[in-house]
């Protein structure tokens, strides 16, 4: 993309309503704007990084066999009555009338919807287990909507369903959802560490949620000190290996961590030695439940079991906070001068910046780079402005993709160029050649 053709609107100063640095720096890098209190609109550059983030997401669910449907942002109010939670969410759900008078609600959730979808296409337990999900909008009238979208009304979830016959398999496929968040995360280079949590309006006995560690959160946390030593890294795991996968979660959950609401002192101190009891702030980013038939028994969703009776379903929820994640990227990853993209969910992977537009050798050099990065599969956001080289320096360092190509007459003169990597601020000059194969390689992996 030629920024001369791009629609970035980047601002100079910190927005006054901006409390902390990711809602500072996606206003600033012009990746989104609000429409009204707690709504936004995802602008080109930030509309690009929450559809890398939703693949992510996409593709470690898939991985678990987890299926992708759409249901609509609009729900009728009926299936929430039967569940009985129609009238328990209270103001936070967006209730609207139809022309005939009819209660509709932009859903805040989906258990309800999914329940009513899987009772009527499911017939027999041969069936199970099935995980449905889907990314989709989701409306909640928080009281209070704030730090932008990482705390939104209308954002952006991913919230996947499961099914299964007994609470055994349930148990199983909440952990299949637990061993897929870490790696999840971890691919967008984030370490959430997996909390004990409270329920609150979705139910349900067994909940974690997953953190990540950062002064602006909005949770107060308490863990163990090892979890900095944990494998954060992809690991694999056979999903149908039941012994496998609860092996990886029980190494999370056999250390001592939870956030406020949950946290026990008593508890804290005797799991935890002094020297490793640790505290913080953390923000939210998955949150997983298993309910078992809390939903299932009151709208009907049952099968034909082994021996012929009627079973009601064993379920769990699972829910990610897409567009929030967003933001969580950036709190974990920033410096004084902007964003700092982790490779997987930058928006571009390469900034180009031609130092002296309309210089013949500068541009077609410029040109001849761009074409060959392109050709290579790699995003590229060319700076052929008229801007100073100050400037262009100033908002590649902003917009924080991961490497800046610096061309210019003097560097041409000496057959060179610069690659600049943006996390840690290292600077290299090298052939034209050398850095589109330095590029390719730190992009795309080594051929
Ligand atoms: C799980 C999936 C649920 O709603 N039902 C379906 C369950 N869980 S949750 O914890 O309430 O939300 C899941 C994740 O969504 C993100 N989130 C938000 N993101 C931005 N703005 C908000 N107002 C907001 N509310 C929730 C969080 O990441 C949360 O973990």
């Amino acid at each position: 993309m030629r920024l001369s053709r791009f629609f970035m609107p980047i601002l100079r100063d910190t927005p006054k309503e901006a409390e902390i640095i990711s809602h500072q720096l996606m206003l600033r890098a012009g990746m989104i704007r609000q429409e009204s209190a707690g709504i936004y609109s995802w602008l080109p550059m930030g509309f690009k990084v929450l559809k890398r983030i939703e693949q992510i997401v996409r593709e470690e669910q898939d991985r678990t066999g987890a299926i992708e449907v759409l249901m609509p942002t609009i729900q009728s109010a009926d299936l929430w009555r039967k569940s009985g939670r129609y009238d328990a969410y209270g103001p936070e759900m967006l209730r609207i009338k139809d022309r005939g008078e009819r209660d509709m609600l932009y859903g805040p959730t989906n258990e309800e919807m999914i329940t009513d979808i899987f009772r009527q296409g499911v017939k027999s337990y041969k069936e199970l287990p099935r995980n449905l999900y889907h990314i989709q909008w989701k409306f909640r009238d928080e009281r209070r909507p704030r730090f932008g979208i990482m705390r939104g009304r209308e954002f952006l979830m991913k919230d996947a369903y499961s099914f299964d016959l007994t609470a055994e398999a349930g148990k199983h496929s909440y952990n299949k959802m637990f061993v897929a968040y870490l790696r999840t995360f971890a691919r967008m280079g984030l370490k959430a560490i997996p909390m004990r949590a409270d329920t609150g309006p979705i139910g349900g006995d067994s909940s974690h949620e997953f953190l990540i560690l950062a002064d602006t959160g909005e949770s107060a946390v308490f863990f163990d000190r090892d979890f900095y030593d944990m494998n954060w890294n992809e690991f694999s795991v056979d999903y149908d290996n039941v012994g496998d996968v609860a092996k990886v979660v029980g190494e999370f959950t056999s250390k001592y961590a939870a956030s406020d609401e949950k946290h026990d002192t008593t508890e804290f101190e005797k799991r935890v030695s002094e020297a490793k009891r640790m505290s913080g702030r953390g923000i939210e980013i998955g949150h997983i439940f298993f309910f078992g038939d809390k939903y299932t028994k009151p709208l009907g969703c049952v099968v034909q079991g082994p021996t012929g009776e009627q079973i009601a379903l064993q379920s769990g929820s699972y829910g990610i906070g897409v567009s929030r994640l967003a933001a969580a990227v950036i709190e974990a990853s920033h410096d004084t001068a902007g964003i700092i993209w982790p490779m997987q969910v930058a928006p571009f992977q390469v900034g180009l910046i031609n130092l002296k537009v309309g210089d013949a050798a500068t541009d077609a050099a410029c040109a001849d780079l761009y074409a060959k990065l392109e050709k290579a599969g790699i995003d590229v956001l060319y700076d052929d402005t008229d801007e100073r080289a100050g400037g262009k320096f100033a908002t590649m360092d902003l917009i924080g993709l991961p490497f800046q190509l610096v061309v210019g007459p003097k560097g041409l003169k000496d057959g060179v160029v610069e690659v600049k990597t943006r996390a840690g601020g290292a600077k290299e000059t090298m052939t034209a050649e050398a850095a589109v194969s330095k590029l390719v390689e730190a992009v795309k992996g080594k051929p």
